[in-house]
């Protein structure tokens, strides 16, 4: 699609929906979408992208708390019955009109709500200015050296900052080109690397994928590829060192780390020009304020803490988010008194200003696929199974996944539990597919502590 033909189809759909209190986007990875979403920002209405795959719960959850008037979709798309009430507008990516030119809302108007999870209870919707997506694409403007030449690959949900903001608005931002993949797959990555492609965008699961396939049949073709590329990025959890060196060894190009959040965008990246380091994050981003924080509120100073001084990640900066919709609550929370933002995200900071991520605060907040987790979300779903009396869910580590969810169930009959499969397709069914528990473990009682507390840690024992 040109920019021409953005250009029309965009602004003819946000005249329809000017005015429109918030739409939800069915975000399929189609033009559809960027359009819609496009549109959207051009009438200065918010928009709530969806996962197409979200079960009834959650979805239901999400439209009552967003309460879109509308919803934008490709014209072939079925969408499920919770969404039947609002207006449905079919997104033409061929659509025609007068292009006027369209008010510029204010930097602070509501650009995105996307939904995230936290360790219990149903997602929350993190309010994202215009302001902060302008913000967090300029930093990394000057980061990457990100240009209008630049050809972005990726196979990114567009329903999440990563895929939505980083891979579409990023380079729309910057007058460049992207290549969606549709989805994720070795060979897509290798085609469009070597016929243009400057930049690859993925989350640790994909380059792991990467790492295997260097050592499969094509390996030859996909490590030129990658040696072609600009800039090879990683972000939304960790990528192990393990699969930095084998990508490193086979293509003779390092992999670099961002590190971001829902609610902050960008906080920190390893720069184009800059020394890459596996198992780093980089440096904070131009115009975030970094610091760790120990439990008891220390701030660590930012020189000369050495790799033992670990605090939590706090940031402050025009990245950040407006708060959790209709959560003041768990907005106030999330922030301290003087306007950091707490990430839960546990780090050392090397003398050099790199950050390092070395845990998270809860323990109740699984990483799969690049995707957040709550455990509570998870328990919730399971325990309105029939089969199931109690249920506790943790996260283990995952070669291809980072973490894997694992469910703890106490069945209801333990003569007849209900199968891994079933509970699986239970919680895909009513959350989303990428929550579901990969693996179920059967007990005859959780442990729990004299308050009655799940003991998680014993689970694993
Ligand atoms: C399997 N499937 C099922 C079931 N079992 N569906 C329903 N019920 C079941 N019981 C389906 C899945 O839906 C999927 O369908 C297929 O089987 C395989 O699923 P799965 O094994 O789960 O995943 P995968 O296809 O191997 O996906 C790996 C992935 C994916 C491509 C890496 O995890 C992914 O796209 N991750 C990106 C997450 C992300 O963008 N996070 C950014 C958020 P089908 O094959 O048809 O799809 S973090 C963020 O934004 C911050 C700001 C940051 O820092 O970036
Ligand atoms: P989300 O809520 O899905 O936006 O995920 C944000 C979380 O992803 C952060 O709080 C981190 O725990 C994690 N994360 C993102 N990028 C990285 C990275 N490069 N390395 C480690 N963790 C990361």
């Amino acid at each position: 699609m040109t920019y021409e033909r953005l250009a029309t189809a965009s602004t003819a759909l946000a005249a329809r929906i000017a005015g429109a209190g918030r739409v939800a986007v069915w975000a399929t990875p189609t033009p559809a979408t960027v359009v819609a979403v496009v549109a959207a920002l051009r009438a200065g209405v918010p928009a709530v992208p969806l996962n197409p795959r979200t079960g009834t719960r959650e979805l239901a959850h999400i439209v009552a708390d967003s309460e879109p008037t509308v919803v934008l979709a490709g014209a072939g798309d079925a969408l499920p019955p919770v969404l039947e009430a609002l207006e449905r507008i079919d997104v033409d990516t061929a659509g025609e009109g007068a292009r006027p030119t369209l008010p510029e809302p204010s930097p602070e108007s509501p650009a995105l709500i996307v939904y995230t999870s936290g360790t219990t209870g149903p997602p929350k919707g993190a309010v994202l200015p215009r302001r902060a997506i302008a913000a967090s694409l300029d930093a990394l403007e000057d980061a990457w050296q990100w240009t209008g030449d630049d050809v972005l690959v990726h196979a990114l949900p567009l329903f999440h900052v990563h895929g939505l903001i980083l891979g579409v608005l990023g380079p729309l931002r910057r007058g460049g080109s992207v290549r969606h993949l549709g989805r994720f797959s070795t060979d897509g990555v290798a085609r469009e690397l070597s016929s243009g492609g400057t930049m690859l965008f993925g989350v640790p699961t994909m380059y792991h994928r990467l790492a295997e396939a260097l050592s499969g049949p094509g390996a030859g073709e996909l490590a030129k590829a990658l040696a072609g590329a600009r800039l090879l990025v990683s972000g939304s959890a960790a990528l192990p060192v393990h699969d930095h060196e084998r990508i490193a060894r086979a293509t003779g190009r390092r992999v670099i780390e961002r590190y971001g959040m829902t609610e902050t965008l960008m906080n920190t990246g390893v720069r184009a020009d800059g020394e890459p380091r596996p198992g780093t994050v980089g440096a904070p981003l131009r115009d975030v304020e970094l610091r760790l924080v120990e439990e008891d509120g220390t701030v660590l100073a930012d020189d000369g803490t050495g790799p033992d001084a670990i605090g939590e990640i706090q940031v402050r900066g025009p990245n950040l988010f407006t708060g959790y919709l209709n959560r003041p609550d768990a907005t106030a929370a999330a922030f301290t008194d003087d306007g950091w933002f707490r990430t839960g995200d546990m780090a050392t900071r090397d003398a050099d200003g790199y950050v390092r991520i070395v845990g998270r605060k809860a323990t109740d907040l699984i990483k799969s696929g690049g995707y957040k987790i709550g455990a509570g979300e998870i328990e919730n779903a399971l325990l309105d199974h029939p089969g199931v009396r109690e249920a506790a869910v943790t996260g283990e580590p995952d070669p291809d996944l980072g973490e894997r969810i694992v469910a703890w169930v106490v069945p209801a009959d333990p003569a007849a539990p209900p199968s891994g499969d079933e509970l699986a397709d239970h919680v895909a069914a009513q959350l989303s597919p990428h929550k579901r528990p990969r693996t179920v473990r059967y007990l005859e009682a959780l442990p729990r502590n004299d308050l009655g507390k799940i003991m998680k840690r014993s689970l694993h024992a």
